[in-house]
């Protein structure tokens, strides 16, 4: 993390944009690996989201969402598709660590158990908002659309913080 914020801090805004790909994946790798503590915000009926935030790195590069989703009813639901206005493409990720080595997997679908919960959380699964709008800044909150297996949806505002900040 701290060779991404060194790296970032000596980058001009043209470099940034010409070097566009290794900046994506060095934002990525910060992004999906280093862990950081959450803060609150809620929503809806039996199916309830708890400290949503999206952490960036700032500009054009991806930026990831963790929350946790909880399920009060006594029946299985299926969490099958996320998407955001201000992200063009959003998708579902798991981070994974190999004998050292750090790559991300696309998650289709997560069941979240009868009672239960499950979490996003840096170093593990996420949100990856690959193209984030100029509204993906730090302070603000960016809208997220949860849709689960069965046709329902819930929408959350995910708040933007800095990567490093908190
Ligand atoms: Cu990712």
């Amino acid at each position: 993390m701290d060779e991404v914020k060194n790296a970032r801090q000596n980058m001009t805004r043209r470099q940034a944009v010409l070097f566009g790909r290794r900046a994506l994946a060095w934002s990525m790798a910060a992004l999906c690996g280093a862990p950081m503590v959450a803060q609150a915000a809620g929503i809806s009926s039996d199916l309830t989201v708890s400290d949503p935030w999206i952490r960036t790195v700032g500009g054009p590069a991806p930026a990831a969402g963790y929350f946790t989703l909880s399920n009060a009813s006594g029946t299985p639901e299926i969490l099958a598709g996320v998407s955001s206005p201000d992200c063009g493409k959003l998708t579902m990720h798991e981070s994974r660590n190999v004998n050292g080595v750090e790559s991300m997997v696309m998650v289709v679908q997560r069941p979240v158990p009868p009672h239960g919960r499950i979490v996003f959380a840096p170093g593990s699964f996420h949100l990856m908002c690959m193209s984030p709008s100029r509204a993906v800044r730090p302070g603000a909150q960016i809208p997220v659309v949860l849709r689960f297996a069965d046709g329902r949806r819930l929408q959350v505002r995910f708040p933007v913080r800095p990567i490093g900040g908190g």
